[in-house]
């Protein structure tokens, strides 16, 4: 699998696993423009480090857009409408990436995906997102569309339970992934950044994954 990753005439579409839909480099085209809005979103909800239930500061630096937002606190995981951090609505869902996002979930076979949120990760060298589910979404028969951009990463995929093995995916400046139907309640996670700075954006990676939380 790793060595379609790095053949030089990969397909645009790869089938990676069930449910799981590789398109990389699909936004290439559209960086600026995804850049310009990452930065207006970014300009009215800053990214900040939420905590966990537990009380520990999250690794990675997280913010929102679209009509709700996820947030962590000590009481738990959820969406709300508005930032906490300015109790104001969350930036509206860019024109670009919801564009974008429609068309790779159409691609890869979720015609109609509507996200309503999307969730913008920043990692920086060292930063890592440890073995989680996404299940704060009310409709798991809705895909997560995931776009990275910058420093590439560690991608882990496990499977439906914790116990199962893991196996890792290189993600790259410009990947979008469809993760819909069997492989939307997987575990994953991102192995701790590190690597050679990317050229536009330096030492950092952004992820924006895209949900239907609504
Ligand atoms: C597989 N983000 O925000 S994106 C997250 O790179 C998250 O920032 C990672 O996990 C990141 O929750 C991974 C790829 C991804 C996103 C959601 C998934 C893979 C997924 C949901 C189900 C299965
Ligand atoms: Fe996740």
């Amino acid at each position: 699998m790793v060595d379609d990753l790095f053949a030089g005439d990969a397909p645009a579409r790869l089938d990676l696993d069930a449910g799981v839909v590789l398109l990389r480099g699909f936004a290439l085209p559209r960086v600026a423009a995804l850049l310009h809005e990452v930065e207006t979103v970014v300009a009215a909800a800053p990214l900040r480090r939420m905590s966990t239930p537990g009380g520990l500061a999250m690794s990675v630096a997280m913010t929102n857009c679209g009509t709700v937002g996820w947030v962590a606190d000590r009481t738990g995981y959820r969406y709300e409408a508005r930032d906490p951090l300015s109790g104001l609505p969350w930036p509206p869902l860019p024109a670009t990436c919801d564009g974008l996002v429609r068309a790779a979930a159409a691609l890869a076979g979720s015609e109609g995906f509507a996200p309503d949120v999307c969730l913008v990760n920043e990692y920086l060298p060292g930063t890592r997102l440890s073995l989680h589910q996404d299940r704060d979404e009310r409709d798991f028969a809705q895909p997560i569309v995931s776009l990275s951009l910058g420093m590439s990463a560690s991608f882990v995929l496990g499977g439906l339970s914790r116990r199962e093995p893991t196996r890792r995916l290189p993600l790259y400046h410009g990947d979008v992934l469809v993760w819909g139907g069997p492989a939307r309640l997987r575990f994953h996670g991102v192995l701790a950044v590190r690597g050679e700075p990317h050229p536009l954006l330096g030492a950092r990676r952004l992820n924006l994954t895209f949900r239907r939380a609504g």
